[in-house]
């Protein structure tokens, strides 16, 4: 193990789409979703005293999504504004002042980045943003693309390895997400490597 990432000014946690269709019993359930959440916690917690800002996205489809399989898209239903599956975790723990983040809200444009159509980008380097720690669902769809994303438009990216699954529709798509990320530079870290 490396040098300890030390938690600084200008860190943001995004927490990407903890809601409920994604965890077991969901519409769309990734596998070992909910054991996310505990980690998640824990980080959460962190930043909270260090005073340091979280972000957290869903992803919030209308009712006629383009990616739903009826509208020839690849998934089952999932996340449909304003439904039950679409609400966060009940067990997480979001501050009061979380920022959230909706996403592929327009019926004819799936969106898995979670800067994609949000102008996250921008909001983020208004409030002086450098550094993005990101965990959640799924490492190979919304953490992947927001990653890419958040690299390519020049922030530092650690990925919380702890704190990620993946949908794995291809076995192996997981571990093949991570390499891509840390290929085009994210840091990958997990909790015993946070110093605070
Ligand atoms: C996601 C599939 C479809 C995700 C969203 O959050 O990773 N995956 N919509
Ligand atoms: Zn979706």
């Amino acid at each position: 193990m490396g040098e300890k990432v030390k938690l600084q000014q200008g860190d943001l946690l995004l927490v990407v789409d903890v809601q409920n269709d994604f965890l077991p019993g969901g519409t769309l359930a990734v596998p070992h979703g909910d054991e996310v959440v505990p980690v998640l916690n824990t980080y959460l917690n962190l930043f909270s005293v260090n005073h340091l800002p979280v972000y957290a996205s869903r992803d919030w489809h209308p009712a006629n999504h383009c990616s739903f399989k009826e509208q020839g898209g690849l998934w089952p239903p999932h996340c449909v504004q304003h439904s039950p599956g679409a609400g966060f975790a009940e067990a997480l723990q979001l501050p009061s002042q979380v920022v959230i983040i909706s996403k592929a809200a327009n019926q004819a444009e799936d969106a898995y980045s979670v800067f994609q159509g949000t102008g996250l980008s921008e909001l983020m380097k208004a409030a002086g943003i450098t550094r993005l720690f990101v965990g959640g669902l799924a490492t190979d769809y919304c953490v992947l693309a927001t990653v890419m994303d958040a690299l390519a438009a020049g922030f530092q990216v650690n990925l919380l390895t702890d704190a990620i699954r993946a949908v794995e529709l291809q076995y192996g798509d997981g571990e093949r997400a991570k390499q891509e990320m840390a290929e085009q530079g994210a840091k990958l870290i997990e909790l015993s490597e946070l110093s605070v």
